[in-house]
């Protein structure tokens, strides 16, 4: 019997979509699941009991390992966080189960092969990983897999980085069965990012990009609501039409429809019976993390995180309503809705773009940091299918770094930079409405204050600089010495002494 091109261990939702995509695409696959029960449960699933599928079960990884065609590819899409990470290494998890995979694989596997990790992978860990592989004289891939169950059945997005001479084993797979863009579809969304860690970095950004797209689209739904207190047939025609212009994306079609779900058992809209405590999976909050760690202001990932921990302190917040006020009296809205609707439009666009640009920030001090070279253009385009951000506007990304590769921040493209512009009087409104109405928007001000802050020359950081050196004489550098000495000032001798 033929060898299999690729094996696959961890035989839930993703594995299981990404074997029969794989197999569609002509590879013959070895499965292999910890809990071999479910390996059986696959086969003879509908989509593969009679028919006639070229994939192998397998009941060890000794097994799986010997069906593969050399050099062998073991892609693993197991659990990739401990539950209960120890306190130690609660920052930077470092996942047992992987690291216990690897170890066997390492024993089975010979020089040149190539062990695939395709789970949510921490960014230190497959660094860590990409270096013990390769001194065992194999290949490491860590790969950012994104679009959930359909992504992985029909087409991901895929962002593979780890041992750049792995690569070319491995590309015609991943390009084979991920999405495609383009006017004939035939750009795939799974190219090469980087050494060691970099796939899963990406792919992290990806998903604190994706918390401030879902935070700013609640935003812009709650303001819409409460000031202009639309009904969800009419939130279903505003995203319909957003959908239409700039904001065409996953997350608005999807948020569009939404809208137009009905409770079966109430008769109301099923958004409005679901219980306001969002969870999260954590990859948002390593991106906050990370950020803090590299000093770069990533502030819509953080404050989408913040929106979940707030939302998930429901009975606080239920308490906190009945006694803490809101502004004394909120006006009823009397202008142009229509007028205002696109405002909070020009808004939710100009608030988008600060995200992103804060996540390429973020994405260039790590790849200075790490020793990486990122192809910020192409990282727009692994994004602009698949994924659940894509989005048209990521076309717009990809054009500014083709223009300028060194691109220091997306608000200062031409493009981005004439988008904010038109927004602006729109944004200050709709920031200026949510604040007199008492509505909580944190994505949409945050980003307006970022806005703001990066367009200044000066900030009030002189004032700072003299606290820390008064209490703490953690000196600080003049305005007018451009060598940039440090200075340090006796303040409580020179002060001007209270009466
Ligand atoms: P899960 O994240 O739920 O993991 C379940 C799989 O991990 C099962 O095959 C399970 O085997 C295996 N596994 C566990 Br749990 N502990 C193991 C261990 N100690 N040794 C070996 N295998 C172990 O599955 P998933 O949702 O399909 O996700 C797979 C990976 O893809 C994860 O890293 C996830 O973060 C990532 N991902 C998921 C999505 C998504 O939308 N779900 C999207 C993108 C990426 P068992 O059957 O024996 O318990």
């Amino acid at each position: 019997m033929s060898k299999c091109t690729i094996g696959l261990m961890g035989l839930a939702v993703m594995g299981q979509n990404l074997v029969l995509n794989m197999e569609d695409h002509g590879f013959r696959v070895a499965v292999f699941n910890r809990t071999t029960s479910k390996i059986d449960d696959f086969m003879n699933s509908p989509e593969v009991a009679g028919k006639n599928r070229q994939i192998v079960p397998c009941y060890s990884l000794k097994e799986l390992v010997e069906n593969l065609e050399r050099p062998r590819k073991v892609m693993l899409m197991i659990q990739s966080k401990d539950p209960v990470p120890a306190p130690e290494v609660a920052l930077y998890p470092k996942n047992a189960a992987v690291d216990a995979v690897i170890e066997e694989l390492l024993t089975l596997l010979e020089p040149g092969d190539i062990i695939i990790d395709g789970g949510n992978t921490h960014y230190k860990d497959t660094e860590r990983r990409t270096k013990y592989v390769e001194s065992k004289g194999l290949l490491y891939i860590g790969t950012g897999v994104s679009g959930g169950e359909e992504g992985a059945r029909k087409g991901p997005s895929m962002m593979p980085g780890g041992s750049p001479e792995a690569w070319p084993a491995v590309k015609e797979i991943f390009q084979a069965i991920s999405a495609k863009v383009g006017a004939n579809h035939d750009i795939p969304c799974a190219d090469w990012v980087g050494a060691r860690g970099a796939g899963h970095y990406v792919k992290m950004v990806h998903n604190g990009i994706e918390y401030g797209d879902m935070q700013l689209i609640c935003e812009a739904y709650w303001l819409l609501k409460h000031i202009l207190g639309l009904t969800n047939d009419e939130l279903y025609d505003v995203f319909a039409e957003w959908n239409k212009g700039e904001l065409d994306s996953y997350l608005i079609e999807i948020t569009r429809d939404i809208f137009s779900v009905k409770d079966e058992k109430t008769g109301n809209g099923l958004v409005d019976m679901i219980l306001d405590t969002a969870g999260a999976k954590g990859t948002g909050k390593w991106m906050s993390q990370l950020a803090l760690d590299l000093g770069v202001p990533s502030t819509l990932v953080t404050e989408a995180v913040y929106a979940r921990s707030l939302s998930a302190l429901k009975d606080s917040r239920v308490e906190a309503s009945k006694i803490l006020p809101g502004p004394k009296e909120i006006p009823a809205f009397t202008g142009d809705k229509k007028a205002f609707i696109e405002a909070v439009r020009k808004a939710l666009y100009a608030s988008k773009i600060c995200s992103y640009a804060q996540g390429y920030v973020q994405m260039r001090h790590a790849a200075q940091a790490e020793g990486w070279e990122l192809n910020y253009g192409q990282i727009a385009l692994l994004w602009r299918g698949g994924c659940i951000i894509r989005a048209v506007f990521l076309q717009r990304i990809k054009d500014a770094f083709d223009k300028n590769p060194n691109l220091d921040n997306l608000l200062l493209d031409e493009y981005f930079r004439q988008q904010v512009t038109d927004a602006q009087e729109a944004w200050r409104e709709v920031v200026t409405a949510a604040i007199t109405h008492g509505i909580p928007a944190p994505g949409i001000t945050g980003a307006l204050a970022y806005y703001d802050g990066f367009r200044s020359a000066n900030l009030p950081a002189n004032l700072l600089q003299a606290q820390r050196d008064y209490f703490g004489a953690h000196t600080y550098r003049r305005t007018d010495d451009p060598a940039g000495e440090v200075c340090h000032t006796e303040w409580i001798q020179l002060r001007k002494k209270p009466e």
